[in-house]
């Protein structure tokens, strides 16, 4: 198996994350963003839309966006699964990746990028008013998860899912940000990423 990608990419991140979780490797093929590897044609002959990740089983099948190559990993493979079997958690599960999709994530990304990407590509200083905008967004999120987290374990239940995987990349950037106050007043948010971002597959991921 291949993956293209780049370490720093959430979405690639995603995919990494789900095959350590069930304890699998893949050649890593290294996209180079900062050089508009991305834009290539030997990428886009991969991903038609020039982003990462894209993916290469061993036949040669190939697969684009994030979501298809998680859930065909997870399907696939050997190892635990990380979709519940059970209707509801499933169910929960996928509320959960909606809400990283459509709430979560881009809220967040607001802050990691003004706040961490933009510095780093020597992009100047962070635009403070979307930083307060992220913030703000992310709160919101914080503030509707929390009683969920502060009655279960995981996002769908008891178990570690795809949800997890999915808000993990953020959770680690966003906190790089100066996100911690906020997650701090969040107990069960916290308490749970103290949880989440502690396992083996997390720290392979993140480099820890
Ligand atoms: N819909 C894609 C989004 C992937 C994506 O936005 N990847 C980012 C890196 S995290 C990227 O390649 N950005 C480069 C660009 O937009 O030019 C997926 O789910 O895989």
């Amino acid at each position: 198996m291949k993956v293209y990608g780049h370490p720093m990419s959430t979405y690639t991140r995603k995919v990494l994350t789900t095959l350590a979780e069930k304890g699998h490797e893949a050649q890593f093929v290294l996209v180079d963003l900062g050089k508009g590897e991305h834009k290539q044609p030997a990428h886009v002959a991969r991903h038609p839309f020039g982003v990462v990740p894209a993916f290469e089983d061993d036949d040669g099948f190939m697969l684009y966006e994030a979501s298809a190559i998680f859930r065909y990993l997870d399907r696939k493979l050997t190892g635990p699964s990380l979709t519940p079997a059970d209707a509801r958690a499933y169910a929960r599960m996928e509320q959960y990746i909606s809400v990283e999709s459509s709430y979560f994530g881009p809220a967040a990304m607001k802050v990691i990028w003004e706040r961490f990407f933009k510095p780093y590509m020597g992009g100047g200083a962070a635009d403070e008013a979307r930083v307060a905008e992220g913030l703000q967004g992310v709160e919101k999120v914080f503030g509707i998860v929390d009683p969920v987290l502060g009655k279960q374990q995981y996002l769908a239940g008891d178990s570690f899912s795809l949800a997890e995987v999915c808000w993990m990349p953020y959770m680690e950037f966003f906190i790089a940000s100066g996100g911690g106050e906020l997650v701090g007043k969040y107990k069960n948010v916290a308490g749970w990423w103290e949880r989440v971002g502690a396992r083996p597959s997390w720290k392979k991921v993140a480099g820890k």
